[in-house]
């Protein structure tokens, strides 16, 4: 097995990999890197990852970015675990354009909440920003929701689209949006939290926030 190194900053999009490492049962060395200290734009970590993002995966020493590649490359490394659907083109496809929907669809429009000042500088624009993100990302909500009718797992099955979807609700009850209208999404983020391997990415990311927090 590959020697992996993963940096991940606690809540970030970075979860739904971290999730996907336990679940695997993966053996790797976690690399908390806390975004709003900085640390994913030190010239050490710009060297390995020039985007300055979290998360990133060592594999062998070689870097590896982006939740959609990273998400595959541990659904390929340990087919065991069944990470995505395999076997059958067309279902494995469905599962990377979701996949690939939660990191261009989502995560951005929610990206606008964290930082509404890198989306508009005009004064007292904030707001606005963030209406307008609670707009989409209701929208985006209500496709999750339909897409976890009658399931337990966005594919039948339990896979990473389900941890990747965790990481979106989580957040929008950090953000204390309404949430009340998707009742299946709510349902599911209760269920993730039920899985020893959630639980385990959880505790490690709050772990890592405690001892970060300290050392500030
Ligand atoms: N497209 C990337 C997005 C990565 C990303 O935006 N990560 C955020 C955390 S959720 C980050 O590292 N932000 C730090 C920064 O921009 O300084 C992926 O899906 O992996």
């Amino acid at each position: 097995m590959a020697k992996l190194d993963f940096h991940f900053s606690p809540g970030a999009c970075s979860l739904a990999t971290h999730i996907a490492l336990e679940e695997a049962g993966a053996t790797f060395t976690p690399k908390p890197t806390y975004t709003r200290k900085g640390q994913t734009r030190t010239p050490e970590y710009l060297a390995l990852n020039p985007k300055g993002k979290v998360p990133l995966l060592i594999v062998d020493g070689k870097p590896l970015t982006e939740n959609t590649a990273i998400l595959t490359f541990l659904s390929r490394s340990y087919p065991n675990a069944k990470l995505l659907p395999a076997g059958d083109a067309l279902k494995e496809a469905e599962a990377l354009s979701f996949i690939a929907w939660c990191a261009s669809g989502v995560h951005p429009v929610m990206s606008r909440f964290f930082g509404p000042q890198n989306f508009c500088d005009l004064p007292d624009s904030a707001d606005n920003v963030k209406a307008l993100a609670a707009k989409a990302t209701a929208a985006n909500f209500a496709l999750i929701e339909k897409a976890l009718e009658g399931k337990d797992w966005v594919f039948g099955e339990w896979s990473v689209a389900d941890a990747y979807i965790f990481v979106f609700y989580n957040w929008a009850t950090k953000l204390g949006l309404d949430v009340s209208q998707y009742p299946n999404y709510g349902k599911h983020f209760e269920r993730m939290k039920q899985r020893p391997a959630v639980q385990r990415a959880l505790a490690r990311e709050a772990e890592a926030l405690a001892a970060m927090d300290k050392a500030a």
